[in-house]
Protein backbone atom coordinates (compact mmCIF):
# COMPACT_ATOMS: atom_id res chain seq x y z
CA UNK A 1 0.00 0.00 0.00
CA UNK A 2 0.94 3.63 -0.55
CA UNK A 3 2.78 5.03 2.18
CA UNK A 4 -0.20 7.91 2.10
CA UNK A 5 -3.21 5.79 1.79
CA UNK A 6 -1.51 3.94 4.79
CA UNK A 7 -0.73 7.32 6.97
CA UNK A 8 -4.44 8.27 6.02
CA UNK A 9 -5.69 5.03 7.22
CA UNK A 10 -4.50 6.23 10.72
CA UNK A 11 -5.97 8.97 9.92
CA UNK A 12 -3.38 11.39 9.73
CA UNK A 13 -4.89 14.90 8.38
CA UNK A 14 -1.07 16.03 7.06
CA UNK A 15 -0.68 13.04 4.64
CA UNK A 16 -4.37 13.66 3.71
CA UNK A 17 -3.70 17.24 2.47
CA UNK A 18 -0.41 15.80 0.92
CA UNK A 19 -2.15 13.60 -1.13
CA UNK A 20 -5.20 15.99 -2.00
CA UNK A 21 -1.89 18.16 -3.44
CA UNK A 22 -0.61 15.39 -4.89
CA UNK A 23 -3.62 14.64 -7.10
CA UNK A 24 -3.84 18.02 -7.45
CA UNK A 25 -0.75 17.90 -9.18
CA UNK A 26 -1.23 15.17 -11.63
CA UNK A 27 1.49 13.50 -9.49
CA UNK A 28 2.30 10.08 -11.68
CA UNK A 29 2.06 7.69 -8.20
CA UNK A 30 -1.63 9.79 -8.78
CA UNK A 31 -3.55 6.08 -9.68
CA UNK A 32 -1.85 3.93 -7.28
CA UNK A 33 -2.61 6.17 -4.44
CA UNK A 34 -6.11 6.66 -5.41
CA UNK A 35 -6.53 3.10 -6.25
CA UNK A 36 -5.40 2.21 -2.42
CA UNK A 37 -7.28 4.71 -1.09
CA UNK A 38 -10.47 3.58 -2.59
CA UNK A 39 -9.55 -0.05 -1.10
CA UNK A 40 -10.52 1.43 2.48
CA UNK A 41 -13.23 4.52 1.74
CA UNK A 42 -15.98 3.85 4.35
CA UNK A 43 -19.56 5.13 3.18
CA UNK A 44 -19.67 8.78 3.38
CA UNK A 45 -22.42 10.71 1.74
CA UNK A 46 -21.66 12.79 -0.76
CA UNK A 47 -23.32 15.94 -0.99
CA UNK A 48 -23.10 18.67 -3.72
CA UNK A 49 -24.36 22.28 -3.24
CA UNK A 50 -24.41 24.45 -6.57
CA UNK A 51 -26.30 27.79 -7.44
CA UNK A 52 -25.81 30.96 -8.63
CA UNK A 53 -23.10 33.14 -6.72
CA UNK A 54 -25.00 34.88 -4.19
CA UNK A 55 -27.84 32.41 -3.59
CA UNK A 56 -26.59 31.45 -0.12
CA UNK A 57 -24.16 28.23 -0.71
CA UNK A 58 -21.42 28.90 1.59
CA UNK A 59 -24.19 30.22 4.46
CA UNK A 60 -25.96 27.27 4.08
CA UNK A 61 -22.84 25.13 4.61
CA UNK A 62 -21.91 26.97 7.14
CA UNK A 63 -25.35 26.07 9.00
CA UNK A 64 -25.10 22.54 7.67
CA UNK A 65 -21.29 22.05 9.27
CA UNK A 66 -22.73 23.58 12.54
CA UNK A 67 -26.06 21.36 12.95
CA UNK A 68 -23.90 18.22 11.17
CA UNK A 69 -21.59 18.67 14.16
CA UNK A 70 -23.79 19.26 16.72
CA UNK A 71 -25.48 15.77 16.07
CA UNK A 72 -21.33 14.08 16.22
CA UNK A 73 -21.13 13.76 12.60
CA UNK A 74 -17.45 14.55 10.92
CA UNK A 75 -17.31 16.60 7.77
CA UNK A 76 -14.98 17.40 4.87
CA UNK A 77 -16.24 20.77 3.03
CA UNK A 78 -14.57 21.26 -0.62
CA UNK A 79 -15.18 24.84 -1.81
CA UNK A 80 -15.20 24.98 -5.56
CA UNK A 81 -16.30 27.80 -5.23
CA UNK A 82 -13.93 30.86 -6.31
CA UNK A 83 -16.02 33.32 -4.20
CA UNK A 84 -16.48 30.99 -1.23
CA UNK A 85 -15.16 32.22 2.09
CA UNK A 86 -13.78 28.71 2.45
CA UNK A 87 -11.52 29.72 -0.19
CA UNK A 88 -10.79 32.96 1.06
CA UNK A 89 -12.62 34.98 -1.06
CA UNK A 90 -15.49 36.38 0.53
CA UNK A 91 -16.53 39.13 2.90
CA UNK A 92 -14.90 39.31 6.20
CA UNK A 93 -17.70 38.89 7.68
CA UNK A 94 -18.14 35.40 6.69
CA UNK A 95 -14.88 34.70 7.08
CA UNK A 96 -14.85 35.15 10.54
CA UNK A 97 -17.87 33.25 11.03
CA UNK A 98 -15.99 30.41 9.53
CA UNK A 99 -13.22 30.64 12.09
CA UNK A 100 -15.36 28.45 14.61
CA UNK A 101 -14.95 25.59 12.18
CA UNK A 102 -10.97 26.12 11.69
CA UNK A 103 -10.12 24.67 15.20
CA UNK A 104 -12.85 21.84 15.29
CA UNK A 105 -10.73 18.62 14.63
CA UNK A 106 -14.04 16.68 13.19
CA UNK A 107 -14.37 19.45 10.31
CA UNK A 108 -12.11 19.34 7.27
CA UNK A 109 -11.99 22.54 4.94
CA UNK A 110 -10.17 22.65 1.74
CA UNK A 111 -10.46 24.79 -1.65
CA UNK A 112 -9.76 23.54 -5.03
CA UNK A 113 -7.09 25.56 -6.47
CA UNK A 114 -8.82 26.42 -10.04
CA UNK A 115 -5.15 26.08 -11.99
CA UNK A 116 -2.65 22.80 -12.35
CA UNK A 117 -4.61 19.49 -13.12
CA UNK A 118 -4.42 18.57 -16.61
CA UNK A 119 -7.57 16.86 -16.21
CA UNK A 120 -9.46 19.68 -14.99
CA UNK A 121 -11.26 20.76 -11.74
CA UNK A 122 -13.91 18.15 -11.90
CA UNK A 123 -11.30 15.38 -11.46
CA UNK A 124 -9.42 17.24 -8.49
CA UNK A 125 -12.49 17.47 -7.08
CA UNK A 126 -13.81 14.21 -7.72
CA UNK A 127 -10.01 12.70 -6.37
CA UNK A 128 -10.67 14.99 -2.97
CA UNK A 129 -13.96 13.53 -2.42
CA UNK A 130 -12.21 10.10 -2.21
CA UNK A 131 -9.54 11.34 -0.16
CA UNK A 132 -11.75 12.80 2.26
CA UNK A 133 -14.19 9.56 2.39
CA UNK A 134 -10.48 7.50 2.56
CA UNK A 135 -9.76 9.13 5.84
CA UNK A 136 -13.32 8.19 7.41
CA UNK A 137 -15.76 11.58 7.45
CA UNK A 138 -18.95 10.93 7.61
CA UNK A 139 -20.33 13.51 5.13
CA UNK A 140 -18.62 15.39 2.18
CA UNK A 141 -20.25 18.80 1.28
CA UNK A 142 -18.96 19.74 -2.44
CA UNK A 143 -19.46 23.67 -3.00
CA UNK A 144 -19.45 24.67 -6.42
CA UNK A 145 -20.73 27.53 -8.50
CA UNK A 146 -22.65 28.11 -11.41
CA UNK A 147 -24.52 25.46 -14.01
CA UNK A 148 -21.39 25.16 -16.14
CA UNK A 149 -20.23 22.33 -17.77
CA UNK A 150 -17.76 21.58 -14.62
CA UNK A 151 -20.58 21.39 -12.37
CA UNK A 152 -22.55 18.97 -14.12
CA UNK A 153 -19.13 16.93 -14.21
CA UNK A 154 -18.67 17.16 -10.56
CA UNK A 155 -22.33 16.11 -10.08
CA UNK A 156 -21.67 13.34 -11.83
CA UNK A 157 -19.60 11.93 -8.90
CA UNK A 158 -21.34 13.13 -5.52
CA UNK A 159 -24.65 10.79 -4.49
CA UNK A 160 -26.71 14.35 -3.97
CA UNK A 161 -27.25 17.11 -5.88
CA UNK A 162 -28.55 20.33 -4.56
CA UNK A 163 -29.25 23.08 -6.07
CA UNK A 164 -29.95 26.55 -4.13
CA UNK A 165 -32.44 28.77 -6.10
CA UNK A 166 -33.66 32.12 -4.42
CA UNK A 167 -36.82 34.01 -4.81
CA UNK A 168 -37.33 36.57 -8.30
CA UNK A 169 -33.66 35.81 -9.23
CA UNK A 170 -34.89 33.61 -12.76
CA UNK A 171 -32.10 31.40 -12.17
CA UNK A 172 -35.19 28.67 -13.00
CA UNK A 173 -34.98 29.20 -16.51
CA UNK A 174 -31.08 29.03 -16.71
CA UNK A 175 -31.15 25.36 -14.41
CA UNK A 176 -33.67 24.23 -16.55
CA UNK A 177 -31.76 25.31 -20.04
CA UNK A 178 -28.46 24.14 -18.55
CA UNK A 179 -30.02 20.44 -18.28
CA UNK A 180 -30.08 20.84 -13.96
CA UNK A 181 -33.17 19.82 -14.01
CA UNK A 182 -32.55 16.31 -14.72
CA UNK A 183 -29.73 15.60 -12.23
CA UNK A 184 -31.13 17.93 -9.55
CA UNK A 185 -32.14 15.27 -6.48
CA UNK A 186 -32.99 18.30 -3.99
CA UNK A 187 -34.14 22.26 -4.62
CA UNK A 188 -33.28 24.33 -1.93
CA UNK A 189 -35.26 28.13 -2.13
CA UNK A 190 -33.18 29.95 0.41
CA UNK A 191 -33.43 33.28 1.48
CA UNK A 192 -37.73 32.11 1.79
CA UNK A 193 -37.67 35.28 4.46
CA UNK A 194 -38.24 37.61 0.84
CA UNK A 195 -41.21 37.95 -1.17
CA UNK A 196 -41.42 35.56 -4.19
CA UNK A 197 -41.11 32.44 -2.61
CA UNK A 198 -44.61 30.69 -3.97
CA UNK A 199 -44.19 31.97 -7.12
CA UNK A 200 -40.57 30.07 -7.07
CA UNK A 201 -41.85 27.08 -6.30
CA UNK A 202 -44.68 26.82 -8.83
CA UNK A 203 -42.74 27.59 -11.56
CA UNK A 204 -40.13 25.10 -9.94
CA UNK A 205 -43.00 22.72 -9.88
CA UNK A 206 -43.67 22.85 -13.47
CA UNK A 207 -40.44 22.77 -14.80
CA UNK A 208 -39.82 19.13 -12.99
CA UNK A 209 -43.29 18.44 -15.21
CA UNK A 210 -41.74 19.42 -18.49
CA UNK A 211 -38.88 17.19 -17.53
CA UNK A 212 -40.18 14.34 -16.95
CA UNK A 213 -40.74 11.66 -14.16
CA UNK A 214 -37.97 9.75 -12.54
CA UNK A 215 -37.94 7.60 -9.73
CA UNK A 216 -36.94 10.07 -7.63
CA UNK A 217 -39.46 13.16 -6.93
CA UNK A 218 -36.82 15.87 -5.67
CA UNK A 219 -37.92 17.60 -2.57
CA UNK A 220 -38.20 21.47 -2.47
CA UNK A 221 -36.74 22.75 0.75
CA UNK A 222 -37.05 25.86 1.97
CA UNK A 223 -34.44 27.51 4.04
CA UNK A 224 -33.15 31.20 5.50
CA UNK A 225 -29.74 30.72 6.29
CA UNK A 226 -29.49 34.14 7.85
CA UNK A 227 -31.87 33.25 10.71
CA UNK A 228 -30.89 29.13 10.99
CA UNK A 229 -34.14 28.23 9.55
CA UNK A 230 -35.12 24.95 7.55
CA UNK A 231 -31.58 23.12 7.97
CA UNK A 232 -32.59 20.74 10.41
CA UNK A 233 -35.48 19.47 7.54
CA UNK A 234 -32.63 20.31 4.80
CA UNK A 235 -30.56 17.63 6.68
CA UNK A 236 -33.92 15.34 6.71
CA UNK A 237 -34.32 15.75 3.04
CA UNK A 238 -30.85 14.82 2.28
CA UNK A 239 -30.52 12.02 4.34
CA UNK A 240 -34.04 10.39 2.87
CA UNK A 241 -32.12 10.62 -0.52
CA UNK A 242 -28.91 8.89 0.55
CA UNK A 243 -31.57 5.91 1.86
CA UNK A 244 -33.08 6.11 -1.07
CA UNK A 245 -29.92 5.52 -3.44
CA UNK A 246 -29.18 2.66 -1.15
CA UNK A 247 -32.63 0.90 -1.11
CA UNK A 248 -33.66 1.35 -4.40
CA UNK A 249 -32.88 0.08 -7.60
CA UNK A 250 -32.28 4.02 -9.37
CA UNK A 251 -30.32 4.32 -6.63
CA UNK A 252 -27.79 0.92 -8.15
CA UNK A 253 -27.91 2.33 -11.62
CA UNK A 254 -26.92 5.90 -10.47
CA UNK A 255 -23.90 4.40 -9.12
CA UNK A 256 -23.51 2.25 -11.95
CA UNK A 257 -23.74 4.73 -14.40
CA UNK A 258 -21.21 6.95 -12.07
CA UNK A 259 -18.77 4.40 -12.37
CA UNK A 260 -18.69 4.15 -15.97
CA UNK A 261 -18.64 7.42 -16.31
CA UNK A 262 -15.54 7.87 -14.14
CA UNK A 263 -13.69 5.20 -15.83
CA UNK A 264 -14.06 6.59 -19.31
CA UNK A 265 -13.24 9.86 -17.85
CA UNK A 266 -9.78 8.88 -15.84
CA UNK A 267 -8.74 6.52 -19.22
CA UNK A 268 -9.81 9.77 -21.57
CA UNK A 269 -7.35 11.66 -19.18
CA UNK A 270 -4.51 9.73 -18.79
CA UNK A 271 -4.50 8.96 -22.34
CA UNK A 272 -4.35 12.74 -23.09
CA UNK A 273 -1.76 13.09 -20.83
CA UNK A 274 -0.16 10.93 -22.85
CA UNK A 275 -0.37 12.35 -26.08
CA UNK A 276 0.14 15.53 -24.84
CA UNK A 277 3.47 15.19 -23.25
CA UNK A 278 4.83 13.46 -26.31
CA UNK A 279 3.96 16.69 -28.68
CA UNK A 280 5.23 18.90 -26.10
CA UNK A 281 8.42 17.37 -26.25
CA UNK A 282 8.65 17.32 -29.92
CA UNK A 283 9.99 20.02 -31.82
CA UNK A 284 9.06 19.35 -35.08
CA UNK A 285 5.66 19.12 -33.88
CA UNK A 286 5.66 22.30 -32.14
CA UNK A 287 7.21 24.15 -35.23
CA UNK A 288 4.25 22.37 -37.07
CA UNK A 289 2.09 23.92 -34.53
CA UNK A 290 3.18 27.59 -34.88
CA UNK A 291 2.18 27.56 -38.15
CA UNK A 292 -1.39 29.17 -38.05
CA UNK A 293 -2.55 28.06 -41.84
CA UNK A 294 -1.93 24.15 -40.89
CA UNK A 295 -4.15 21.68 -41.45
CA UNK A 296 -5.80 20.39 -37.88
CA UNK A 297 -7.49 17.73 -39.69
CA UNK A 298 -3.99 16.23 -41.00
CA UNK A 299 -2.08 17.25 -38.05
CA UNK A 300 -4.42 15.05 -35.44
CA UNK A 301 -4.57 12.72 -38.13
CA UNK A 302 -0.78 12.08 -38.93
CA UNK A 303 -0.29 12.15 -34.97
CA UNK A 304 -2.83 9.86 -33.75
CA UNK A 305 -1.64 7.57 -35.96
CA UNK A 306 2.10 7.63 -35.16
CA UNK A 307 1.11 7.64 -31.16
CA UNK A 308 -1.27 4.35 -31.83
CA UNK A 309 2.15 2.93 -33.40
CA UNK A 310 4.01 4.08 -29.84
CA UNK A 311 5.95 6.06 -32.05
CA UNK A 312 5.19 9.18 -30.00
N1 LIG B 1 -32.09 37.64 3.24
C1 LIG B 1 -31.29 36.60 3.23
N2 LIG B 1 -29.99 36.73 2.90
C2 LIG B 1 -29.21 35.64 2.90
C3 LIG B 1 -29.71 34.36 3.22
N3 LIG B 1 -28.70 33.46 3.10
C4 LIG B 1 -27.61 34.15 2.73
N4 LIG B 1 -27.90 35.47 2.61
C5 LIG B 1 -26.96 36.54 2.22
O1 LIG B 1 -26.61 36.41 0.85
C6 LIG B 1 -25.26 36.78 0.62
C7 LIG B 1 -24.51 35.68 -0.11
O2 LIG B 1 -24.37 34.56 0.71
P1 LIG B 1 -23.29 33.42 0.44
O3 LIG B 1 -23.54 32.36 1.42
O4 LIG B 1 -21.92 34.00 0.41
O5 LIG B 1 -23.70 32.97 -1.03
P2 LIG B 1 -22.92 32.03 -2.07
O6 LIG B 1 -22.22 32.93 -3.03
O7 LIG B 1 -23.99 31.25 -2.75
O8 LIG B 1 -21.98 31.15 -1.31
C8 LIG B 1 -24.67 37.08 2.01
O9 LIG B 1 -24.65 38.46 2.20
C9 LIG B 1 -25.63 36.41 2.94
O10 LIG B 1 -25.69 37.05 4.21
C10 LIG B 1 -31.09 34.24 3.58
O11 LIG B 1 -31.60 33.15 3.88
N5 LIG B 1 -31.82 35.39 3.55
MG1 LIG C 1 -19.97 30.77 -1.64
Amino acid sequence: MHKLAERIANKDLRAMARAITLVENDDPEKLDLLSDLFSIKKQAHYIGITGSPGAGKSSLVNRLLTHLRSQGLTVAVIAVDPTSPFSGGALLGDRVRMNDHFTDPGIYIRSMATRGSLGGLSRATKDTIRICDAYGFDVILVETVGVGQSELDIMKVVDTTSVVLTPNSGDVLQIFKAGIMEIADLFIINKADLPGVRKLKTQLEEFMMISGARGWQPPIVETVSTENKGIESLWGELNLHNQYLYETEHGHEQRKQQLQYEVYDLMREELWQDIYQTIEKDSGKQKRLDDADADPYQLAKAWLAEWKQGGG
